[in-house]
């Protein structure tokens, strides 16, 4: 079931000019290939690949960083105005491509929300690096920062609002940079490291992630999750371009994230990060349809509305 009606439209970010690696450009469509719309469709969801967008040229050099941020920065400008325009009948997903694709993804949907939305960024890493801080030069080291207006303003100028600190938060962190925590520290971003997750459970810290994304008054935004693979912990989930021991067990998350389901503020789900040469039988790939078949299965609220609002006859009766 596809078509003008589909509710769930998936959009492919196959850029991997933010990463050390090109792997994780390929994920979209090999994302595709596994057969990810059919299992979301089995699962009564009516979803549609939409598109993937991919780079106009290859990487500039390693050493160009102001040729690697106007890149990236075209990439990230282009996936936020194909966002920005998506019918306003349809809940997006964002499959990566590397995690320098958020830029565009979340000034995009900010646009397309008429504000800035909470956000929770579930990662091993921080992403707020700048230009000015970054210890490796990968901008997929940055996207968080450029998100909250900081940095070079190429990243940082994409067109839409600026992410709220007090309404952003990250859970599975557990690999940094001093210059990158600092400054989440400064802006007030909360960080829910590994330690704490081990400390309280995932679901506690995950409940609190989304008090946080779902809070304050400017609330026209609504909120988004954005998931980095490489949270999940690599003995379960290895195909990721900078795996870090220690992380989250990808079922205790995909049954946190079942709660996505009861909420009406959810606006927008990415995932990244995938390489599908380092995933030869296809774990990963799974695991992507489940993480979304959780967030968006039957009962997801933001589906039922559209459904009763555009008549769209494929998605299962609850
Ligand atoms: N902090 C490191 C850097 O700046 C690692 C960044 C890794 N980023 C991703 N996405 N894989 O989270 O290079
Ligand atoms: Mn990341
Ligand atoms: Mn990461
Ligand atoms: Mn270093």
């Amino acid at each position: 079931p596809s078509g003008p009606h589909s509710l769930l439209k998936i959009i492919g970010a196959g850029s991997a000019l933010g990463a050390p690696h090109p792997g994780s450009a390929a994920g979209p469509d090999a994302l595709e290939a596994s057969g990810l719309v059919e299992r979301l469709q089995g699962l009564g969801i009516a979803a549609e690949w939409l598109e993937t967008l991919k780079p106009l040229a290859a990487p500039p050099d390693g050493t160009d960083m102001a040729g690697r941020l106007a890149a990236n920065a075209e990439f990230a400008r282009r996936l936020a105005d194909h966002l920005a325009a998506l019918d306003p009948g349809s809940f997006p997903l964002v499959l990566g491509g590397d995690h320098a694709v958020a830029v565009g993804t979340w000034r995009g949907l900010a646009r397309r929300a008429g504000g800035a939305p909470g956000l929770v960024w579930i990662d091993a890493h921080l992403d707020s690096h700048t230009a000015g801080t970054t210890h490796s030069g990968n901008i997929h080291g940055m996207p968080l920062a450029a998100l909250l207006g900081e940095g070079d303003p190429a990243l940082a100028g994409i067109p839409g609002p600026r992410l709220d600190p007090a309404r952003t938060c990250i859970v599975g962190a557990r690999a940094w940079e001093p210059e990158e925590r600092a400054r989440l520290d400064r802006l007030g971003v909360r960080i829910f490291d590994m330690q704490q997750v081990r400390e309280r459970g995932l679901a506690a810290v995950f409940l609190d992630a989304l008090a946080i994304a779902r809070s304050g008054t400017g609330r026209e935004g609504g909120f988004g999750v954005s998931i980095d693979l490489d949270a999940l912990d690599p003995q379960a989930l290895p195909a990721v371009t900078c795996p870090e021991a220690g992380g989250i067990d990808p079922q205790a998350l995909a049954d946190l994230l079942l709660t996505l389901r009861g909420c009406g503020d959810f606006i927008g789900l990415e995932i990244v990060e995938y390489r599908p040469d380092l995933d030869p039988q296809g774990d990963g790939a799974r695991w992507v349809a489940e993480f979304a078949g959780a967030a968006l299965g039957p009962g997801s609220y933001r589906l039922r509305e559209k459904e009763r609002h555009y008549g769209a006859s494929n998605y299962a009766p609850l």
